[in-house]
């Protein structure tokens, strides 16, 4: 059995326990994943967007980054945080809005960040964090210190202002920004072929003068190794890379969508046979390097780390009510003032 593989695109030598790697971080993200969906179903968190189906887009291209890159993620990012080394506790304290969150329960579900995991709190309109991803790396390029940003975003996102001013401006700029746009064919209920009326989303790169890569989303090496090729050039002073990664939704929008009112089953059903964990799994076998037993055992383990990190996460109490009122102003108004003590009366009262 070899112990490694060759990057055919690098031409350089992957570890086989980093192969291994991308494939239990994709199956540990779907495990997790379907779980959030559960609980939403069971009304144990109120809101979830699931990223079934992207797993070799975000644990590939997450994989690519050095812990002091930047990442400005969106609101489809489980696999990314999971790749990312953000424990799966954290993950569900955002979910739950716990006191145990990092923004204090304060942000929509799904909407993940961590300063310790350099990665940014994202906000729910499409696209505002590719600006945001060109300042932090614009500032990055004047101090000179060694790294890249990315952004995440989808399909529909191509269609905001910001991601035009994002590219424009980095490509002038010269910014070390990858653009990693997850094409999973669908905004909403709304399919990219009606999107756009280009060939596709990365040839809008060339508007602007830089790189645009298309790539095959579903395959977690491609990915990996087209990211890593984007962050070094970024990294090296050679501007920026918009990365559209063909992929598929293969579940809802989010827990609030109902994607049977716009969406063929045949075409789903058509998309899971390119699945890209199976996919990965039927590779690895090929390879030698992943048995049944592995597979069963590590189904099993994820299972079991879901499973108790829910039991945890769901004793987390909830933040104080009283706290809604901090961290608002530096010092709090007086009229800030006022409510919080209203507030406070009100419940003492109960
Ligand atoms: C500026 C803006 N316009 C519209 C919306 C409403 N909205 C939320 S998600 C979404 C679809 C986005 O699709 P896409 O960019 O392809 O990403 P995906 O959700 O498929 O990952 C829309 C239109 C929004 N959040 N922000």
């Amino acid at each position: 059995m070899a112990n490694i593989a060759v990057d055919q695109e690098r031409g350089e030598e992957i570890p086989i326990s980093q192969l291994r790697r991308f494939y239990e971080l994709m199956l540990l993200t779907r495990t997790f994943d379907s779980q959030a969906v559960n609980l939403q179903r069971q009304g144990r968190i109120g809101f979830y967007v699931p990223c079934e189906g992207e797993e070799a887009a975000e644990v590939g291209s997450a994989l690519a980054l050095r812990p002091s890159d930047w990442i400005f993620p969106d609101y489809r990012a489980s696999g990314v945080m999971i790749a990312r080394g953000m424990a799966l506790d954290t993950i569900l304290a955002q979910l739950m809005a716990s006191s145990q969150d990092i923004s204090k329960g304060r942000s929509m579900p799904s909407h993940y960040g961590s300063r310790a995991l350099n990665t940014v709190i994202p906000s729910s309109p499409l696209c505002t964090q590719l600006p945001h991803a060109v300042g932090a790396a614009l500032a990055a390029k004047i101090r000179g210190d060694d790294i890249a940003t990315i952004a995440y975003f989808g399909d529909g996102g191509t269609s905001t202002n910001d991601f035009h001013s994002a590219l424009n401006f980095a490509a002038v700029f010269k910014t070390p920004t990858v653009f990693f746009c997850r094409n999973n064919g669908y905004a909403i209920s709304l399919p990219v072929t009606q999107q756009t009326a280009t060939e596709s989303l990365a040839i809008k790169a060339s508007a602007y003068n830089i790189e645009g890569v298309r790539v095959d989303g579903n395959d977690v090496m491609a990915v990996y190794a087209a990211t890593r090729m984007a962050l070094e050039k970024a990294r090296s002073g050679g501007g920026p890379t918009l990365i559209e990664a063909v992929t598929y939704r293969m579940g809802a929008h989010s827990t609030s969508d109902d994607p049977t009112r716009y969406r063929d089953s045949r075409e789903v059903e058509l998309m899971r046979s390119k699945d890209p964990i199976a996919r990965f799994g039927d590779y690895l076998r090929e390879r030698r390097v992943w048995t049944d037993e592995d597979e069963s055992d590590a189904r099993q383990s994820m299972h079991d780390q879901v499973k108790e990190a829910v039991a945890r996460a769901e004793k987390f109490p909830h933040p104080d009510v009283r706290s809604l009122f901090d961290d608002v102003y530096a010092e709090q108004t007086w009229n800030l003032r006022a409510e919080a003590d209203e507030l406070a009366e009100e419940i003492g009262g109960y």
